[in-house]
């Protein structure tokens, strides 16, 4: 008798307190759970957390690095949500993370149309000190003209507009950090976190003190209930960042200039350089800094320009600059694979082919002076070369050339299977050609 009259008044406790959870929202909880390196396998299959979706509402999601740098040693930031995890411990490349000395980053999704989001995850998985997530996410279902994504976010999101949904922290004090790790944000009574189509992942370094302190994150899956099949990649869909906060001179080239030649060109380029089972990067960045010498640079999807150069040669080669650097976003030459070579003429000869021999006016095409040039120069006289060679011998030239380059297939002997003869024979061949005309 007297044990029911204790579960009744359990039971009346109880139904108080789903009441008042009723009135009001139920508290977003994280959750998470950690499989130590020797538990951890490929299927991710964790005890409480589910495991990660290929067909949930991020998986069309477009991702892009608002702040802070990939590591080019790793996969492109949209390995967040394209469904594919890591087979094992110490992956780079099919994880997304920080590059080195990078003190966190930030991440925006934008789910592509305002989603009730029922819960957020996140999966990471790296042997030791990189397995362990600290990130805080924000969310917001507009994004207003002015700024764009893509402009500097403010240091404290919130005053940006956006609004805090979790804070995410798998560390445990005294214990060794290394492997699996899965968080889960979710209300506490299943009901959704609320309506948003962005989604912005303020990402801090595991370690602050160490420069390889940045988490491998394996995936970040977004539920809304229903399933998303993925959608093929289309190039014509990019996001291009054109930051030049520092170079706000250069504003009106950018809008009026090389945006439209940038979003025009990055599909055609794509489609030159294409692959078996190549996908483009979907997102990139382009910076302009005003303390920065010489012309451009690129690691992985980050573009780096020179501001002051770039503001001497607007009227003339500032943009077709940007294009070769384009083709380098797009080539993605990673990795260490099959043993082949990757010659940096060549590499740059195919940037620079892209933009002398396709996007700028034939009447700038460079001619080599036969007694002075050598294809081992590389940019413009590998490019005449790599034109020479296309038109005389083999239209899909390039397009072969760079798929065995990304491939770790390219040996120099690779030209006599193309070109029936070797480098130094084309070379000469080419230079006779020259001094006819
Ligand atoms: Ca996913
Ligand atoms: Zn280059």
């Amino acid at each position: 008798m007297k044990i029911n009259y204790c579960r009744q008044i359990v039971a009346a406790t109880l139904a108080v307190v789903i009441l008042t959870a009723a009135v009001r929202a139920a508290e977003i909880e994280v959750q998470w759970e950690r499989r130590d390196a020797d538990r951890a396998t490929a299927d991710f299959a964790f005890d409480r957390i589910s495991r990660p979706s290929n067909q949930d509402a991020a998986t069309n999601a477009q991702v892009m690095l608002s702040r802070g740098e990939e590591d080019p040693a790793g996969a492109e930031v949209f390995a967040l949500v394209d469904g594919k995890l890591p087979a094992n411990r110490d992956e780079p490349g099919s994880n997304f993370f920080l590059g080195v000395g990078n003190k966190g980053g930030r991440v925006v999704m934008d789910l592509g149309e305002e989603t009730p989001i029922l819960r957020i995850s996140s999966y990471s998985w790296h042997a030791g000190g990189r397995g362990p997530q600290v990130y805080k996410v924000f969310a917001r279902d507009k994004m207003p003209l002015d700024p764009k994504p893509d402009v500097t976010l403010d240091e404290n999101p919130e005053r940006a507009g956006w609004k805090f949904i979790a804070a995410v922290d798998t560390r445990t004090e005294g214990e060794k950090p290394g492997g699996q790790y899965g968080a889960s944000i979710a209300r506490a009574g299943g009901t959704s976190i609320g309506s948003y189509r962005y989604l912005l992942f303020d990402i801090s370094p595991v370690n602050p003190g160490d420069i390889f302190g940045n988490t491998f994150y394996s995936e970040i899956d977004v539920e809304d209930g229903k399933q998303h099949a993925a959608v093929p990649f289309d190039p014509r869909k990019v996001a291009i960042t054109i930051n030049s906060d520092e170079m706000p001179q250069l504003k009106p080239w950018i809008d009026g200039k090389l945006r439209p030649a940038c979003e025009k060109w990055y599909p055609i380029i794509a489609e030159m350089l294409a692959s078996d089972g190549y996908v483009p990067p979907r997102s990139l960045t382009v910076t302009f800094k005003k303390d920065m010498e010489g012309v451009a640079g690129t690691v992985g999807t980050r573009v780096a320009c020179a501001g002051p150069w770039f503001e001497r040669n607007l009227d003339g080669e500032a943009t077709g600059a940007v294009i070769h650097e384009l083709a380098h976003v797009v080539q993605r030459y990673r990795g260490a694979r099959g043993g082949g070579q990757r010659p940096g003429w060549l590499v740059e000869g195919i940037a620079d082919y892209v933009r002398w021999f396709k996007f700028e006016p034939a009447s700038a095409r460079p001619r080599p002076d036969p007694s002075r040039a050598r294809y081992t120069d590389g940019y413009r006289t590998a490019a005449a070369l790599l034109d020479y060679a296309t038109e005389r011998h083999d239209p899909e030239l390039v397009e072969k050339l760079n798929a065995a380059l990304r491939e770790g297939r390219y040996r120099d002997s690779i030209w006599r299977d193309l070109v029936g003869k070797d480098l130094d024979s084309l070379w000469q061949e080419y230079l006779d050609a020259l001094k006819k005309k």
